[in-house]
């Protein structure tokens, strides 16, 4: 029985059964019992598996298909009414020549199954800065996930005037990788994923909604929705500061939003308070500043890689009420691993595609490299006391960062936010398991929204020109990269906690408290800016962290000048940042 009379759903809901022609329809209230007896039917269908419950209460297991383990780029479209709206970045088709091929693709996709008609909120329900929208899936494995990443319950039907919500369309179908589509149609807040399984593609609230779709709500209401972390560094004093991180997916955003500092900052009484790890919804306030909230939930995150050394909170966030995505089942006790987790792999195994797996003998990965987890924040013990006050956190400063073995410094400072912006736009990196393609080459990805950006970049570009120019206290602009290499290719910098030190760094320069330096692409720290204490680093480590090798640079302006090229609405303030580089490069 439909949990709303408001016709604007209730006619919607309607038309799509008709399309899909499910069995039956269940409306998802969130009540613990309906998740409980969905979950008991997804162990009896084998969708998913229930975990040792003495080890991990209220974890299950889930499977993907073997050709649908990532986000599908090449598949993923954004149907405005004109192709240059989506901009040289994005896939476009007309919208109703899309509808009319999808529709073939959905007609009776869901016959035998059920529909679950899944209500969720985008950040806390009733707050002027919710956005709502409503899933219709027949996959339990995404109810009981959105029931995790986003907030689900009737309350959301109440939250909802009229039609201000995004309609979202998912089915499995065949899992056909070749009909497999996830569309976007911004002008009719509409979202279509079908083919497809795999989480990026499917919790329509997360990458579909709370980027693509709302980049686009951002651009005509005044503010941005950003592919970003945020984290708050309390100093001794109990001050907490905030700070916005884009990078690339994979890049380490969630190992960076839930940081332990080093013993040394732990002893002084430094901490870290995880806010968000993946989504950042950037509004300006009252006071004229800017302000972050996270709009999801829980964490999708990638689980190899995740163990007790790289990212204990994560871990720990994953103990309880998690699913766990094509990792290894640990068939003797019932409960998961994955590599990276600790150097004790079952011996009894089962690995991602349900085949025989013994960790002391494989030769091959257990879990798939892009296999997730997916936990609430609530488990998280470094969560932050503000990551459910609708009012969100204010930004001293916003970090871009990408990995680059040898180009950009381990920290720079841009001049001012037009430069800022100019950082962001030529933010690039390695690829790494999270899409599907060629694992290492390097590719642009502006802002780390190149894959999540719902119109044309251009646009984007001037639409955050235009955000600097309300904000009266601007955050400032930095840019950090962790990965840099020697010529043997081993890391500079340790990473992680350690990168509490740059943390320092950034706050000091936010409140006019340390020292920089110019250099041709920012300013940077000098080497006695930096707190090394207690470092290992190699002779010579620190010197070429803070370098900036001018003839690299210069290729680098090659390369950006072929990716602004694509722009036919590149704004002129960043074409002039570009020769203005180009010129410093050359003095
Ligand atoms: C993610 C991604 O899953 O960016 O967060 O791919
Ligand atoms: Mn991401």
């Amino acid at each position: 029985m439909a949990l709303t009379d408001n016709k604007y759903i209730t006619d919607w809901v309607a038309e799509q059964v008709k399309l899909c022609k499910p069995d039956s329809v269940v409306w998802i209230d969130g009540s613990e019992e309906q998740l409980a007896s969905i979950r008991a039917e997804g162990f009896a269908t084998g969708e998913l598996i229930k975990l040792n419950e003495e080890i991990l209460p209220g974890c299950v297991y889930h499977r993907s298909a073997l050709n649908d383990v990532a986000r599908v780029e090449a598949r993923t479209f954004i149907c405005c009414e004109k192709q240059e709206d989506a901009g040289p970045t994005n896939n476009w088709m007309d919208p109703k020549e899309m509808r009319e091929m999808l529709r073939g693709i959905y007609d009776g996709c869901m016959r035998g199954r059920t529909m679950y008609v899944i209500p969720y909120s985008m950040g806390i329900v009733g707050s002027p800065f919710a956005k709502y929208g409503i899933e219709l899936t027949d996959s339990i494995y995404v109810v009981v996930s959105m029931a995790i990443m986003t907030r689900v319950g009737t309350d959301v039907y109440a939250a909802i005037v009229g039609d201000d919500y995004i309609k979202g369309l998912h089915a499995k179908a065949d899992l056909d990788a070749e009909k497999r589509y996830i569309v976007h149609f911004p002008q009719d807040n509409t979202i279509m994923s079908v083919n497809s399984g795999y989480g990026g593609n499917v919790l329509l609230g997360k990458k579909c909604f709370a980027l693509r779709i709302a980049s686009c709500l951002g651009r005509d209401e005044g503010w941005l929705a950003e592919h970003m972390l945020i984290l708050g560094v309390e100093n001794p004093q109990g001050e907490v500061r905030y700070v916005c991180g884009a990078f690339p997916s994979a890049c380490g955003k969630t190992n960076l939003a839930m940081l332990i500092p080093p013993e040394l900052y732990r002893k002084k009484g430094y901490k870290v308070w995880t806010v968000g790890d993946d989504i950042a919804w950037l509004r300006i306030g009252a006071d004229g500043r800017l302000y972050a909230t996270n709009p999801e939930n829980g964490f999708f995150g990638v689980a190899p890689g995740t163990g007790a050394k790289t990212n204990p909170n994560a871990l720990a966030a994953t103990r309880k009420n998690t699913i766990f995505t094509n990792v290894v089942r640990n068939l003797k006790d019932n409960t998961v691993w994955w590599e990276g987790l600790d150097k004790n792999p079952p011996e009894f195994g089962e690995d991602w595609l349900g085949n025989p797996w013994n960790g002391k003998t494989a030769t091959e990965k257990g879990a798939q490299p892009n296999s997730r987890f997916t936990a609430p924040l609530s488990g998280c013990p470094c969560i932050s006391d503000k990551v459910d006050d609708p009012a969100g956190v204010p930004i001293s400063a916003i970090i871009f960062g990408g990995r680059r073995a040898h180009t950009a410094p381990l920290v720079f400072e841009s001049f001012d936010w037009t430069h800022g912006v100019f950082v962001g736009s030529a933010l690039a990196s390695e690829t790494t398991a999270a899409t599907q393609g060629k694992i290492g080459v390097v590719r642009r990805d502006p802002m780390a929204m190149l894959p999540f950006c719902g119109y044309n970049m251009g646009d984007y570009f001037a639409h955050w020109l235009t955000m600097g120019d309300k904000i009266e206290e601007r955050p400032k602009i930095f840019h950090v990269n962790w990965f840099r290499q020697d010529d043997e290719g081993n890391y500079l910098w340790p990473g992680f906690g350690d990168n509490m030190r740059v943390l320092e760094w950034v706050l000091d320069r936010c409140e006019g408290k340390a020292e920089a330096v110019d250099s041709p692409v920012g300013l940077l720290p000098r080497e006695q800016d930096l707190n090394v204490e207690g470092l290992a680093l190699k002779p010579g480590a620190l010197t070429e962290l803070l370098t900036v090798d001018k003839a690299v640079w210069k290729e680098e302006v090659k390369g950006l000048r072929e990716f602004y090229a694509k722009f036919d609405r590149m704004p002129k303030a960043l074409k002039e940042q570009l020769d203005q580089l180009e010129t410093r490069l050359a003095e």
